[in-house]
């Protein structure tokens, strides 16, 4: 047990891999906002080096950059409150990344369901980078000595294995570098599943577009992608229980419950009854409506990408103040000579 009392820090992050969708929205955005607006120090980063674990086009990298910096400020993230920047800006996560990796235990990964999720049966031709991924993630975490950790479901694991890499750590070394952080996964949105299958969940990098939202798509494209939405033929059930078979009729339940930030059981008590045909274009309304200001305020802010680029170095400036008297810690705990 740590005899150290951590100040309450949040981190997290998300990867620039393709457009920011509503799962990457509801499940980690809206929460980083709320934790930014509690009074903790918050601070949040596009994980550009995660990203390059799979094949990035070189020019659409340095877009999908700026415009997921853009999608968190026009979002609700405060660049004065929060300290927002891109990863490879600040060297601390590549190399206290590295050191992670040897602390590291091979049968830990080994169990990570991402990727094993994401290689499938092509193991053999995935990136080192990509099997590698959660050590760099824990990097990540522990370079800001973060507390608590807002993410999706799909992320529970990746720090749970932060955890264990931060108390084996401070084992080894007989030091107390590193908090325990906690995952927060709340609200109705951890799991957003794609809108062509209830069983997988949507994804920036599924192959088709007609699986998620994009938060820059317009009103049209979000209409015609929930009408569209693989649905069943039966009717909306009036309670929670009605819902547990049909992961598709949950889902886009959940995600009307997210937008109108109510419970799942309030919108069956609305809607319970009613036909997908008529709820589909109230949920798309819903939508609309919610995300027409982001994705405008997000154009406005693209039409300037020097003035993102001015506040991801600014932030990194920050980051960086935090991050590197912590790596010299751990450079101390290993026994490397520093200057
Ligand atoms: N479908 C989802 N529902 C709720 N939360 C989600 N998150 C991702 N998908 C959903 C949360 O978004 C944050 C950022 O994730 P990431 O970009 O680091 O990687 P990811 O989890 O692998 O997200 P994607 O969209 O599926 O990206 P690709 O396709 O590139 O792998 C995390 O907090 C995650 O939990």
């Amino acid at each position: 047990m740590s005899e150290v009392n951590f100040k309450k820090r949040v981190f997290s992050g998300i990867q620039p891999s393709g457009n920011l969708t509503l799962g990457n929205y509801l499940g980690a955005v809206k929460r980083f906002v709320e934790m930014q607006n509690t009074g903790i120090e918050t601070i949040y980063c596009v994980v550009d080096l995660h990203a390059i674990t799979v094949w990035q086009d070189p020019a659409a990298l340095k877009n999908q950059t700026r415009e997921l910096a853009a999608a968190y400020i026009a979002c609700g993230l405060d660049p004065k409150k929060s300290i927002l920047f891109n990863q490879s800006q600040v060297s601390a996560h590549a190399e206290l990344g590295w050191i992670l990796s040897c602390v590291t235990r091979l049968g830990w990964m080994n169990r990570m369901t991402q990727f094993k999720d994401k290689a499938g049966k092509n193991a053999e031709k995935m990136s080192l980078g990509l099997y590698a991924y959660p050590a760099l993630m824990a990097a990540d975490i522990l370079a800001y000595q973060a507390t608590h950790v807002p993410v999706g479901e799909d992320q529970k694991q990746h720090v749970e294995l932060t955890r264990d890499i931060a108390a084996k750590f401070n084992h080894d070394f007989k030091s107390e570098v590193f908090p325990l952080p906690e995952p927060i996964i709340e609200g109705t949105a951890t799991r957003i599943m794609s809108l062509r299958d209830g069983s997988k969940k949507m994804s920036k990098s599924d192959p088709s577009d007609k699986s998620r939202i994009n938060m820059t798509d317009n009103a049209d494209t979000i209409a015609s992608k929930i009408r569209k939405a693989k649905t069943d033929p039966d009717s909306l059930p009036s309670e929670i229980e009605g819902l547990s078979s049909r992961p598709e009729a949950r889902n886009l339940v959940n995600i009307y419950a997210a937008l109108s930030d109510t419970s799942i059981t309030a919108v069956l008590q609305e809607f319970g009854g009613q036909q997908f045909g008529t709820f589909k274009p109230i949920l798309a309304e819903l939508a609309v409506n919610h995300l027409a200001p982001i994705s405008n305020e997000m154009a406005r802010l693209m039409a300037d990408p020097t003035e993102i680029d001015r506040i991801l170095g600014d932030g990194a400036q920050r980051a960086n103040i935090i991050a590197s008297p912590v790596l010299e810690k751990v450079k101390n705990a290993i026994g490397i000579v520093a200057r």
